[in-house]
C-alpha cells in the first residue's frame, strides 16, 4: 500500500508532482475547502508531510498526525516549524539547504540593482507612456551607483556567502554580522548589527529568523542612514515593518527592495508607490532549478523517513 502524505503548500514542477503521485497516495491541503474537517478524516492515514518555510507546521497539526514519520521544508527556513517538539518526539524535520542558494543570491543582487538604479521606476515610466508624454532626459532623476558600494550582510550562512561572492565582484567592500566570526571567509566581521548598519550602504538580510524577530527597527534604520538601502530576501518578520515604512516615508533611509513580508500576502501599501522601493512575491526560490533541486530533497527525506532511516540533514534526529 502506498504510505499518505500530507502536502501544505503547492510543488509547482510538474515532474515532481507526478512522481509524488506515483509513489504516495497525496492529500493536498491546499486544494481543500474545509481543511480541519479533511484534517480530521485523514490525518490518522498519514506518515509523512511536504510542507513549505513560510508555512512549516504548527503542533497542534503535528499532534493530529499519530502516524507521521518525517516532516520535510520545501525550504531553508524552519522558523515555522518548532525543532524542539519534532526533537521531543523522534520526528525527523528536513530542509532543502544548498538546492536554492544561488538563486536566492541572485534575486538579492537584482534586488540591490533594481533599487539603486530604479529599474523598476524607470519600467513603469516607459510602459505608463511617461517618457513619451515627458521625453526631457530630466523627467526622471539620476539614479546611484551599486558597484563600489559598501554592502552589510546580517547572517553568512550559504546564502549570505554566496551573496557577498556576487557582490565582491562588484567591487563591493563586504562586511557581515552573525553569532560568531568564521574564520574561513575574506570579510569584515561586525558584532554589533547597529555597527554594521552605520558601516553599510546596502544592508542585505540574509539571516535565520529563528531567533532574530524584529532585529531591523528605527535605531537600525536609523544608523542605515538617509542614502542607505535596505535588502530582504529571508523573511519579513527579521524587520519591524512599521519602521520600515515610516523610515521610507521619510527619507530617514533611501530605498528597499524586499522579497518577503510580515504577514504574506499582505504588503503595506505604502510602499507601493516609491520609485526606490522594489517589491517581490516572496520568489526568490522559485525558479525551475531551485524548484526542481528542492523537489529532489524532499522526495529523498520522504523516501529515507518512511523507510525508517534517519533522513540525510535531519535537523533533528
Ligand atoms: C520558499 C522559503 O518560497 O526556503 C524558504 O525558507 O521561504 C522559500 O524558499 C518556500 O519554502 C517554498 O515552499
Amino acid at each position: 500500500m502506498k504510505p499518505n502524505i500530507l502536502q501544505l503548500n503547492p510543488i509547482l514542477v510538474p515532474a515532481i508532482n507526478a512522481r509524488l503521485d506515483a509513489l504516495y497516495v497525496m492529500h493536498r491541503l491546499f486544494e481543500q475547502a474545509d481543511k480541519d474537517a479533511y484534517l480530521r478524516a485523514h490525518g490518522a492515514s498519514i506518515s509523512g508531510v511536504i510542507t513549505g518555510g513560510h508555512t512549516g507546521i504548527s503542533n497542534a497539526m503535528i499532534d493530529s498526525l499519530p502516524g507521521l514519520k518525517v516532516i520535510a521544508v520545501n525550504g531553508v527556513g524552519t522558523d515555522a516549524v518548532d525543532l524542539a517538539y519534532a526533537r521531543s518526539k523522534g520526528l525527523p524535520v528536513t530542509a532543502t539547504f544548498g538546492a536554492l542558494t544561488e538563486d536566492v543570491a541572485d534575486l538579492a543582487i537584482g534586488l540591490m540593482l533594481s533599487v539603486c538604479r530604479e529599474i523598476c521606476a524607470g519600467h513603469r515610466f516607459v510602459t505608463s507612456g511617461g517618457w513619451q508624454r515627458n521625453p526631457h532626459p530630466g523627467a526622471l532623476p539620476l539614479s546611484h551607483r551599486l558597484s563600489g558600494k559598501r554592502v552589510g550582510i546580517v547572517g553568512m550562512g550559504k546564502v549570505g556567502r554566496a551573496i557577498a561572492q556576487r557582490a565582491a565582484a562588484f567591487n563591493c567592500p563586504i562586511a557581515y554580522t552573525d553569532l560568531r566570526a568564521m574564520d574561513d571567509l575574506p570579510y569584515r566581521f561586525v558584532p554589533e548589527l547597529l555597527q554594521l548598519a552605520r558601516d553599510s550602504d546596502v544592508l542585505v538580510l540574509a539571516a535565520a529568523a529563528d531567533r532574530a524577530q524584529g532585529i531591523i527597527n528605527a535605531a537600525v534604520l536609523d544608523a542605515l542612514g538617509r542614502d542607505g538601502v535596505l535588502i530582504n530576501i529571508a523573511r519579513g518578520k527579521l524587520v519591524v515593518e512599521d519602521d520600515l515604512v515610516q523610515a521610507l516615508q521619510q527619507g530617514l533611509i533611501a530605498g528597499a527592495g524586499l522579497d518577503v513580508f510580515v504577514d504574506e500576502p499582505n504588503v503595506p501599501p505604502a510602499l507601493f508607490e516609491m520609485d526606490r522601493v522594489v517589491l517581490q512575491a516572496h520568489r526568490a526560490s522559485a525558479t525551475v532549478e531551485s524548484r526542481t533541486a528542492m523537489g529532489e530533497m524532499v522526495l529523498a527525506s520522504l523516501a529515507q523517513g518512511l523507510a525508517g532511516q534517519r533522513p540525510e540533514g535531519s535537523l533533528t534526529t
